[in-house]
């Protein structure tokens, strides 16, 4: 059992399709998965993230390489570590899958198969395109909010953003990065993906919920939302607080007119619409002035990192030409 990300060991052999599935306390599902999840790949990798059950001992007995975290760090990173050590292993594709027996292994091929034929280089399990899903109702609505919000920051258009059930091509592995920590990584992927320019594709898959939700579902949805408008403002600050902002603006200034047009006929100040209007006005304004210094730092990032990519690609070339000289 490997200890922390960084003494990860290597695969003796070539490992072609690696599995990885990031837990946390499933000692009661983590078996099964690992024994069915071994049928249709070449290594299943358990990232156990501090879990106080026998999570890491239950997995490797199945016969899985387990990554043991020393203390609980989150999904997001417990998936970082499953992606340096899918780099390290040059493997071909990854496949990734909740512990708690939610997700049907039996479904890896058809996440596999547009990777390994060279379409897509993340394939998301859909829940929502499949022909019948027992996603209970209360998990549905949040889902589809949370997928509607991702789908316009990222601009990358899936039906299910949440799903942890997917695969991901060589080229998917070594350029994606996230920082997400926790459950929103799910979003943070779409977000990479489109900001790397690689392709996607969804297909459906079936999942089971076994057993009851482990933690509040709104608590769970509204944290995640909140990341999501995070990333959400960082990627798009014009259109999710421009473009409201310019709205607010306008309607203060239309209200403000009417105030205008009332008083100059009856010389009587209506109050309450001019007090709208000054908060129209005022709410507008702050959404624009954020919106703004937004586009600011981010114009400001992209033109350092460019920057930086400049400077080291320029130094790769000296060091290269350097040693051809000598
Ligand atoms: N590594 C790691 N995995 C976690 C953590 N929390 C949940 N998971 C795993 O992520 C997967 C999905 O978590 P779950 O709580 O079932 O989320 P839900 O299905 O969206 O309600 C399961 O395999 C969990 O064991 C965590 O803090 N760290
Ligand atoms: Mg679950």
């Amino acid at each position: 059992m490997k200890d922390d990300p960084a003494d990860k060991g290597q695969p003796q052999r070539k490992v072609e399709i690696v599995a990885a599935i990031p837990c946390f306390n499933e000692e009661r599902f983590i078996g099964s998965v690992v024994v069915k999840a071994r049928k249709y790949v070449d290594r299943v990798i358990v990232v156990d993230d501090g879990s106080t059950d026998a999570t890491a001992e239950v997995a490797e007995a199945a016969g899985a390489e387990v990554i043991r975290h020393k203390v609980n760090q989150g999904k997001g990173v417990a998936i970082r570590s499953a992606f340096e050590w899918a780099k390290g292993s040059g493997c071909k594709a990854l496949v990734l899958l909740d512990g708690d027996g939610q997700h049907e292994p039996e479904y890896i091929p058809n996440l596999l198969r547009p990777v390994l034929e060279g379409e897509a280089d993340m394939v998301v399990g859909s829940r929502f395109l499949a022909k019948s899903n027992n996603v209970p109702q209360y998990r549905r609505m949040g889902q589809h909010l949370l997928t509607l919000v991702t789908n316009l920051g990222s601009r990358v258009k899936l039906t299910d953003s949440q799903s942890g059930f997917r695969a991901f091509s060589c080229k998917a592995i070594n350029n994606m990065s996230f920082a997400e920590g926790g459950l929103s990584v799910e979003s943070e992927m779409q977000f990479s993906i489109s900001r790397s320019g690689l392709r996607v594709a969804e297909v459906p898959v079936e999942v089971t919920y076994v057993d009851k939700a482990k933690r509040s579902p709104v608590g769970h949805g509204v944290n995640v939302l909140s990341r999501v408008l995070v990333l959400f403002s960082l990627r798009q600050p014009l259109l999710l607080f421009g473009l409201p902002g310019l709205v607010l603006l306008i309607a203060g200034l239309v209200l403000g007119a009417r105030v205008l047009t009332v008083y100059s006929s009856t010389h009587e100040l209506a109050v309450g619409n001019a007090l709208g209007t000054i908060l129209l006005c005022l709410a507008g304004l702050l959404a624009i002035f954020a919106a703004l210094m937004l586009q600011a730092m981010k114009e400001l990032i992209h033109g350092e990192n460019s920057q930086l990519k400049r400077e080291s690609k320029g130094y790769a070339q000296d060091s290269e030409s350097g040693s051809e000289k000598q």
